[in-house]
């Protein structure tokens, strides 16, 4: 059961589709305060689980810490973080009773799950205006499903964005993407998507291509898909400031960029330079800044991915002034205090992304000026929805792939999410494999991490274990930032190992597509807890190193440096499925209880539930490729499987 309860005058986020009548009166759990700003207060049981949170830091039981959603670009998702791109403000309590909570509220909202006191979880903003949702149920997987069913159908991604794709900050000439593919497809690593970031454009300007490097986009394009490959171009948030640029002109000639309070455009330095906010959150500049998408759209593109939409701000003109001005009193002595040297250090390092910033511009939401901190969350939201909105409108018949960084429930409708900037860093693997659950129960279920890392340096053991948990998400990319080492997988020694762990990607693409499908028509999760399906087994519940993927199978990858294996539980007998480097399968049965698996570097792990069983294909290079008539069973023995499959193309009916 679901109730709605309405506190003050709350933004209407459309997070929530399903239309419900208002309960009277507070929750009939927990407590409210409205003395300051609002705050849910409930005591937890000693063994309630707390689940939710979507993107978010730390475990699957998000007990124990502190979270604030407040969509960050962040690039340091070191352990104390408590904002990440995302803000997903939707939580579990699961116990002896299962509740879940809503807080459909789009500005900084702060979740004390058992940080300030060990039992008592608080949910605090700064405004008494919000929507809150209760739902009970009889498990927490019921309290999601419920939970799905009125947040409205997750995004559907065309098939090929099933396959694998490369990506590289730094790309920049033709002959860099170029070299890519030739390398990819001579080695036959299989690959169906080359990502397109920054240097793709002409001076980091929107739906622009650098004209000398691509005198012909559309051929270049087309060039490409003869190799069945896809380009996948980036679009940031910002729009480059400058005279004669069509969309710069258009946005000011119509209004469609966020103002200051006096009515002016607000400017904010990001990698083009000063740039303008185009205005998602109103409707006109949305259509008009979803409908730009086309430029490339008509060139042939058929994905993209959104970025710096939390929007990202390097300065601002105004927090430049005010440094100018501290920068001139440091200089001449003036600066109060006994640490003028370390104040220094302090502003400099404040001036990105700056909450001072994100009170200084507004949006116009239906004649209405609504200033940005109150509503930040929904930026990135919006941006991807205008795509969304618009790619309905250009391409109706065609499914395009589109995922972002920065995002709020609601818009799982209209994309994914990559989880942005991780280090490549062991525990980073592990956050990766423990954000998957809790996406899904948010409605994101096209979700995949930077394989291998995106800061820092990877190692080929590292490269490899990631990859090896990659083969299982829907969003599969390698993708690494400039100036770090080179991590296409044919840098690598043994290239042979890489291109088996990506070809047990394509083999179990027919099972990961049809699993994908049936948990997007169905609101249902992808990627579960294990004490979603086995809430009775305490080793079960506790259990965050390993996750079940559809109906029929259970995740377990490694993610220690110099482990030839690991400590698997099962929660019931499974049938423990080696894909191995020759290309055949290893079975084995194994019974209820903690096993230790040996697991090399090129081999990939999965565990079959008991009476089930999965279609497995042969490899293919690129998903148009994959034979269906190669596909056998693999489990055990009379379980029957029904595979849901379709063109991969055609948007599926609302
Ligand atoms: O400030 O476009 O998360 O994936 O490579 C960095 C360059 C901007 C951040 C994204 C990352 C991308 C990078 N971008």
């Amino acid at each position: 059961m679901i109730q709605k309860y309405r506190y003050g005058n709350p933004f209407d986020t459309e997070a929530i589709i399903t239309s419900m009548e208002t309960a009277e009166g507070d929750p009939a759990v927990g407590s409210i305060s409205l003395s300051e700003g609002f705050t849910f207060s409930y005591t937890m049981a000693d063994a309630d689980i707390v689940y939710g949170l979507g993107e978010s830091n730390r475990g699957i039981n998000k007990r124990g810490y502190r979270y604030v959603s407040h969509c960050a670009d962040d690039p340091n998702h070191t352990e104390d973080k408590v904002s990440l791109y995302g803000a997903h403000n939707f939580i579990i309590i699961s116990g002896k009773t299962h509740v879940g909570f809503f807080f459909d509220y789009p500005g900084d909202l702060c979740f004390d799950i058992g940080y300030t006191r060990q039992s008592l979880l608080t949910v605090s903003c700064a405004d008494a205006d919000l929507f809150l949702y209760v739902i009970t149920g009889t498990s927490a997987y019921d309290v999601t499903k419920q939970f799905r069913s009125v947040i409205g159908r997750s995004y559907i991604p065309p098939k090929f964005a099933f396959g694998f794709g490369q990506s590289r900050w730094g790309y920049r000439t033709a002959e860099d993407f170029r070299t890519v593919v030739t390398k990819y497809r001579n080695e036959h690593l299989p690959i169906d998507m080359l990502y397109m970031d920054i240097d793709y454009m002409d001076a980091y300007k929107d739906f622009t291509v650098n004209p000398e490097e691509f005198p012909d986009f559309p051929a270049f394009v087309a060039e490409m898909q003869a190799q069945k490959i896809h380009l996948v171009p980036i679009i940031d948030a910002g729009v480059k400031i400058e005279d004669g640029y069509d969309i710069y002109e258009e946005g000011k000639k119509g209004g469609y960029f966020c103002k200051r309070e006096d009515g002016t455009d607000f400017a904010a330095a990001v990698w083009p330079g000063m740039t303008h906010f185009p205005d998602v959150l109103n409707p006109d500049a949305r259509e008009w800044f979803g409908s730009k998408y086309d430029v490339l759209l008509s060139a042939g593109i058929d994905g993209f991915w959104n970025d710096m939409n939390e929007p990202a701000i390097f300065y601002s003109e105004e927090s430049i002034a005010e440094l100018d001005t501290f920068l001139q009193d440091y200089l001449d002595g003036k600066v109060e205090g006994t640490q003028p040297h370390w104040i220094l250090g302090t502003q400099l390092g404040a001036l990105a992304n700056n909450p001072a910033d994100y009170r200084r511009f507004y949006h116009n939401i239906n004649g209405q000026q609504v200033r940005h901190d109150t509503v930040h969350n929904l930026f990135g939201y919006n941006m991807t929805r205008a795509a969304g909105e618009a790619f309905a409108r250009l391409a109706p018949d065609k499914r395009i792939l589109m995922f972002s960084r920065s995002s709020y429930i609601g818009m799982h409708r209209y994309g994914g999410i990559w989880t942005g900037d991780n280090k490549s860093w062991w525990s980073h693997l592990l956050l990766n494999l423990k954000q998957l659950p809790s996406l899904n129960m948010c409605g994101f279920l096209y979700v995949g991490a930077d394989l291998g890392g995106f800061g820092c340096d990877t190692t080929r053991d590292l490269a490899l274990r990631w990859l090896a948990l990659g083969v299982f998400t829907p969003l599969m990319r390698n993708h690494t930032a400039i100036g770090t080492r080179e991590q296409e997988y044919y840098q690598f020694e043994d290239i042979a190992d890489f291109r088996h762990l990506l070809g047990v990607r394509y083999r179990l693409i027919p099972y990961l597509y049809s699993e994908y499908m049936k948990a997007a028509l169905g609101n249902d999760l992808y990627f579960k807890p294990l004490g979603f399906v086995y809430p009775d087994d305490a080793i079960a519940r506790e259990t965050e190193d390993q996750l079940l993927l559809g109906n029929e199978i259970m995740i377990a990858p490694v993610y220690t440096q110099n482990a030839s294996g690991r400590y698997v539980y099962l929660p019931e007998e499974m049938m423990f499925v080696k894909f191995l480097p020759d290309g055949s399968i290893s079975t084995e049965i194994l019974p209820q209880g903690v096993h230790y698996v040996k697991i090399a570097l090129n081999e990939v792990p999965l565990f079959i539930r008991k009476g089930r069983c999965i279609p497995v294909a042969d490899a293919a290079e690129s998903v148009p490729e994959i034979d269906s008539s190669t596909i056998q069973m693999l489990g055990y023995e009379d379980a029957a499987y029904e595979r849901y499959d379709d063109d991969g193309v055609t948007p599926p009916e609302i």
